[in-house]
């Protein structure tokens, strides 16, 4: 039962009612890299994407606790190019700053040609097509110094390096130059600066974004260095004898923000541990609140340290209306300007393998229809017919019905619980000749083990339920009885198994030599327990 702290404001009597609590992550599944920007009371936050498409994440707030995804900044190919992206490739960290009327966002295609900003003066509208910055490294940031100088501040060469841009043309107006090496953590990154009380704070993450991760700052009186650290460093990190066995790790690569009551957060990313040591739902994004304590450092949720049970006051909380957890697939959602997706009829919550020929799926007769291709999940470079949804919580169902029709000896749809291109396990409906056989697959790495049952036709529904040490796949050909067909531990999916900066995606796919044959999905059905 929250607490609720009614404040009284001496100008008039107005009640604001501020909750006292908050769970963390904010904003659960993989959802790596935050960083967030205020225009007024709306907030908007974006995450990494590497080989998925769209690209970077779009989300909204007015509370910093409760966000509800609004679409994606990179929407169109001509702003996204993932040739032969793989899950450690692609889309890198981004950082979302508003100035002078103007939304900014900038970020790294490593598939591509390095650093690029897109602008928009509607977030949830369409963005420019990229200004590329010839600059090396990731991680980069923005900064609009008061004389309205903009600063690029990136991590390349083993520390931070920054130079003055134009940020609508790229020009390079100032050369490169090394700000920091950090205090001494592996890959100095993440940086982010920021102006207040007449010092310039600088941001990063230090470690590597494994369990060694947290972050660190330094300030200085002009925005180019001296860099002095704190004295305190790391100001956040679950990288010590108090935290080590806390089920949130990892933390690091963070974000700092005002809120519009005057208050201060930082946005970061962490994982929750599964199975021992083991993560599977990628970097999530966590909240924190921050405190500038002595001689206005800040200190980050008193400890340096957060949990998912989180006792700070929040802004007052304006909660969105919850996504359905079942999707009837009957109702096209809303197309976002200009997206090549948009005429699947999909949702932003829903994301692609690469660069996706949008003509493989649509939204007809109540059906989300897939089209296979003879590419398949195991594919390194194509775009399979695949398209998934974020994993979560450690405990959930997700459930589908399918039917596979016009379908020739080979040709399968399923749903599949898909970490990389050899790391997934399966659930599926085959045609061998004129049998039906429902199969579970098990990819892992040059492994590979398949188990099939005869069913009756091409109409069957698939469940496959998740908990801290296995997935479970499971059956049924009336949607009532469910036959369990496979278990397969968490651990050989997860991040720290098969590496790569994703998380799992709750997929639905086909697959077609013959290119002939379709699925119709009739729901897909998601529940966190
Ligand atoms: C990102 C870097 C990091 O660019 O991992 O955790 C890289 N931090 O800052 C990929 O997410």
């Amino acid at each position: 039962m929250k607490k609720i702290f009614l404040t009284l404001l001496i100008s008039g009597i107005t009640i604001a009612a501020s909750a006292q609590g908050y769970r963390n992550p904010v904003i659960p599944g993989f959802n790596p890299d935050p960083s967030v920007c205020r225009v007024d009371d709306d907030y908007y936050l974006v995450t990494s994407s590497f080989h998925y498409f769209p690209g970077v994440p779009l989300y909204h707030s007015k509370d910093l606790v409760n966000w509800e995804m609004v679409g994606h900044v990179l929407s169109r190919e001509s702003q996204l190019a993932l040739p032969e992206a793989r899950s450690w490739g692609g889309i890198y960290a981004p950082t979302i700053r508003h100035h002078d009327g103007r939304f900014y966002m900038i970020t790294t295609n490593i598939s591509s040609k390095g650093n690029f900003i897109v602008t928009a003066e509607d977030p949830r509208g369409e963005w420019s097509d990229p200004i590329w910055i010839d600059m090396p490294g990731i991680d980069p940031d923005l900064f609009w110094d008061e004389d309205g100088r903009c600063w690029y501040t990136g991590s390349g060469n083993d520390g931070i390096i920054q130079c003055q841009i134009n940020p609508l043309t790229g020009e390079k107006l100032s050369e490169p130059k090394m700000i920091w090496y950090g205090t001494g953590g592996r890959y100095p990154e993440a940086p982010h600066i920021y102006r207040k009380d007449g010092w310039y704070y600088l941001l990063i993450a230090e470690g590597g974004t494994e369990f060694g991760h947290g972050v660190t700052i330094a300030r200085s009186r002009s925005v180019d260095g001296p860099y002095e650290p704190a004295p305190h460093n790391p100001i956040l990190t679950h990288f010590k004898q108090a935290t080590q066995t806390s089920p949130v790790q990892g933390t690091g690569h963070a974000d700092i923000i005002q809120a519009h009551d005057g208050s201060w957060w930082i946005v970061c990313l962490g994982f929750r541990t599964q199975g021992g040591n083991h993560h599977l739902m990628g970097r999530e994004t966590f909240l924190a609140p921050v405190s500038w304590g002595e001689r206005s450092w800040p200190v980050v949720n008193g400890s340096g340290d957060i949990s998912l049970e989180m006792s700070a006051e929040t802004l007052p909380q304006k909660p969105f209306e919850s996504r359905p957890a079942r999707e009837e697939f009957d109702n096209p959602a809303p197309a976002l300007p200009s997206s090549t997706m948009a005429s699947t009829g999909l949702g932003p919550e829903w994301s692609w393998i690469r660069n996706p020929d949008p003509k493989r799926y649509m939204i007809t007769d109540g059906y989300l229809r897939l089209f296979g291709s003879s590419a398949g999940l195991d594919a390194v470079s194509e775009s399979p017919t695949f398209t998934g949804f974020r994993q979560q919580d450690i405990d959930f169902t997700a459930e589908t019905h399918l039917k596979l029709c016009k379908a020739r000896t080979g040709d399968k749809a399923g749903m599949t619980v898909f970490m990389d291109s050899g790391a997934h396990y399966d659930a599926y409906l085959v045609k061998k000749g004129n049998d039906w056989y429902v199969c579970v697959r098990y990819s892992m790495g040059a492994i590979e083990h398949i188990e099939e049952i005869p069913v009756r036709d091409n109409d069957v529904y698939i469940r496959i339920t998740g908990e801290e040490e296995f997935y479970k796949m499971w059956f049924s050909e009336d949607g009532k009885k469910y036959n369990l067909i496979g278990t397969g531990n968490t651990r050989y999916l997860s991040s720290e198994t098969v590496s790569g900066f994703t998380g799992i995606m709750i997929g639905l796919w086909a697959q077609s030599a013959s290119e002939k044959s379709w699925a119709d999905f009739d729901y897909f059905e998601y529940k966190g327990m």
